[in-house]
């Protein structure tokens, strides 16, 4: 058992995370490479205030917007955002009609099965990925193995915590791309349509909210997918963080 966090501590929700991916990744559900992932996001998420920003508010709501509208929605999951945001998973999926597909960087089958359980756990029915039929193109190895019914056939796919190759791959594919990613500068969020910068459980809380205050309103989904202009959101981004740094020297 690890030792118990005392609930006093400044970090007490960010080491629980913190020990629940440990966990997750002894289980078998993580890949060791996602607890390196977890800290590279963390440290973005200090320079950013550990909220959401703005810029991400309004990157979200247009994923949002363009899920709704999506003929066909596919939403990626990896070990990480398994373990950090299942039930939200359930809720988006509700939320905008999307389907889910477990799609890793790291592949093996027994780690496919362990998430789809995960997700299966929650109430989500029908998890793909288990039986992949068709491969993205330009991408070699395991990683490329996806379902038709699921990120293969969709025209709009969200790929939280996403590796930059993949993402790009999916561009090229033509389909609208929505990256969740606390780094700004990473190639996930310069490859991707709309590029969220926010941590993924709060991210996935306010496209719930966002789909659901959308949903049935045709005008107002089309005003959030116009409204977004992704170079701009990103400059904003990195504003922000330039800005939090000069006031932390003061
Ligand atoms: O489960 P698998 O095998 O599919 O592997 C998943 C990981 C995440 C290990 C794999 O996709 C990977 O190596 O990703 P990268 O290339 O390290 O990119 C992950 C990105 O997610 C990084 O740019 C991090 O800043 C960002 N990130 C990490 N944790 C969070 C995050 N963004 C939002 N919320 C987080 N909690």
């Amino acid at each position: 058992m690890p030792p118990k966090i005392p609930e006093s501590h400044p970090r007490y929700r960010s080491l629980v995370t913190r020990e629940k991916l440990v966990q997750a990744c002894e289980e078998g559900l993580v890949a060791w490479e996602g607890l390196l992932a977890h800290g590279r996001g963390e440290t973005f998420d200090y320079l950013l205030g550990e909220r959401s920003v703005p810029e991400a508010l309004h990157a979200e709501k247009a994923a949002s917007a363009h899920l709704l509208m999506a003929e066909k929605a596919a939403i990626s999951v990896n070990g990480n955002v398994a373990v950090l945001a299942a039930e939200r998973i359930r809720r988006l999926l509700e939320a905008t009609g999307a389907v889910v597909e477990v799609n890793l960087f790291h592949r093996t089958e027994e780690r496919v099965r362990r998430i789809a359980d995960l997700l299966t756990s929650t109430g989500i029915r029908n998890v793909l990925g288990t039986h992949p039929d068709a491969a993205i193109p330009g991408l070699e190895h395991d990683r490329a193995l996806c379902s038709k019914e699921g990120i293969f056939g969709a025209d709009v796919v969200l790929i939280p915590l996403e590796d930059g190759d993949r993402a790009e791959a999916l561009a090229r594919m033509g389909k609208v791309v929505i990256s969740v990613d606390l780094n700004p500068l990473s190639r996930t969020s310069r490859e991707a349509t709309i590029a969220i910068v926010d941590e993924v459980s709060r991210a996935l809380d306010n496209m719930v909210e966002f789909a659901e205050e959308l949903k049935g309103r045709p005008e107002a989904i089309r005003g959030a997918m116009v409204g977004y202009e992704k170079g701009r959101n990103l400059a904003g981004v990195l504003k922000r963080i330039w800005e939090n740094l000069e006031t932390s020297q003061q």
